[in-house]
């Protein structure tokens, strides 16, 4: 269940990889709870509480420039000002996953 991943630390490397791992990884639909296809900010502290991510311009949407600020590793398609959608949240999931992996 996603609230199993509340109460973990904003600290990424410190995340539980046990807790994680028990809980299925939320597919995109699941996450955009609104269905418009982008990923919020209320959407993605819901979904993704272990990252901390920050509105920088306070419009409501995470962008893929506020996903690199925590994950640096990750690559996206088109500029940082762009919406997270569906296959920029596989992206994310991707990488924490193997973070997580890389942490042990
Ligand atoms: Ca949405």
């Amino acid at each position: 269940m996603k609230n199993t991943l509340v109460a973990v630390s904003s600290v990424l490397i410190a995340i539980s990889s046990a807790a994680f791992a028990q809980s299925e990884t939320p597919s995109f639909t699941e996450v955009d709870t609104n269905a418009d296809g982008i990923l919020n900010k209320q959407e993605a502290d819901q979904a993704l509480p272990a990252l901390g991510l920050s509105d920088s311009n306070q419009d409501g949407v995470i962008s893929k420039g506020d996903v690199k600020k925590v994950l640096p590793d990750i690559e996206f398609e088109g500029d940082d000002e762009s919406a997270i959608g569906s296959a920029e949240y596989q992206q994310i999931v991707q990488v924490m996953e193997q973070l997580m992996d890389r942490a042990g």
